[in-house]
């Protein structure tokens, strides 16, 4: 697989960044729970330098439990504030405020002691495209404000969207690219909808998907698709292949001769997961 940088994107955004840097005081990022390293851009750091930061671990709703407190006692470790959040539903949302004024105390406590009355501190949203920018967004400032879905919002003039906590969003997220170079991270973000099927083939992904998943979650494959027996030897293409064949049957894949259209099953196994469907999975451990 080619390696997938964007390079061209990225020294864009970057740029567009770094500019917004100056005009804020703390820095939002965004990753997805199910996949915390994956759908985090490595130059991030490079990019942020010294900006107070807060880590949200969106759609903690679809991860699972157990690998979200690993990552974030793993942030913490690293001398990181991270908290998890369902923007979808709203999870999560009020603390971020107080994360924030806890995250500037030192520089809110310093301006009370020379008498200024502290502005409402400014916040700016990065993350991947698709990891819940638009959404967070709109939940923070309780009505629909940033264009959602898969598309980066349509950019209007600069304007700060006031939260209710004594914070404020610019209402154009920064967004980031996901950098991979390691093919792994490549379907791993795929099998999350965060890149798209275009960069890689529809049935490697689900291939790559039901690999990774029977071991830790094959009971949710069990009782979705009626599966009977799991594989035993993950390493046997033909035993994945064998689950993927009865998802297809579970759903009315059929092509002639009684033969499972591979594609189609792969599309609807997608669906489910990302969905929510198969339960709650979590892709890495820190
Ligand atoms: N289940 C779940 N879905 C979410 C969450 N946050 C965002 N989404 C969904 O993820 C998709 C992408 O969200 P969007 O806000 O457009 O991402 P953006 O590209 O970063 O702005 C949308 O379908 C959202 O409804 C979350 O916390 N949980
Ligand atoms: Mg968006």
């Amino acid at each position: 697989m080619a390696i997938q940088w964007f390079p061209g994107h990225m020294t864009k955004a970057r740029r567009q960044i770094e500019d917004k840097l100056k005009l804020i005081d703390v820095a939002i990022e965004l990753l997805d729970s199910r996949l915390p390293f994956s759908s985090r851009n490595p130059m991030i750091d490079d990019i942020l330098r010294d900006k107070p930061r807060l880590i949200i671990l969106n759609k903690a709703d679809l991860a699972d439990p157990e690998a979200t407190r690993k990552w974030l006692a793993y942030f913490k470790s690293e001398g990181h504030v991270a908290h998890p959040v369902d923007a979808a539903t709203g999870t999560g949302i009020k603390e971020i405020p107080e994360q924030v004024k806890l995250l500037l105390k030192d520089k809110i406590d310093r301006q009370i002691a020379k008498g200024i009355n502290p502005r409402a501190s400014r916040a700016l949203i990065v993350g991947i495209p698709n990891v819940g920018k638009s959404t967070l967004i709109n939940r923070m400032a309780g009505k629909n404000i940033a264009a959602t879905g898969d598309r980066p919002g349509v950019t209007k003039g600069q304007q700060w969207i006031k939260t209710g906590g004594n914070l404020e969003l610019l209402d154009t997220p920064g967004i980031l690219w996901p950098k991979f170079e390691d093919q792994e991270v490549g379907y791993r973000l795929a099998v999350t909808g965060a890149i798209k099927e275009e960069i890689l083939n529809v049935e490697d992904i689900a291939f790559f998907a039901v690999k990774y998943l029977v071991k830790d979650y094959g009971a949710s494959f069990q009782e979705r698709f009626g599966i009977e027996k799991l594989p035993e030897d993950l390493e046997n293409p033909d035993e994945i292949v064998a689950v993927m064949e009865a998802v297809g049957r579970k759903r009315g894949c059929l092509i002639s001769g009684g033969r499972v259209d591979l594609e189609k099953a792969s599309r609807l196994l997608l669906h489910d997961l990302r969905a929510g469907k198969l339960g709650r999975f979590t892709l890495e451990t820190p």
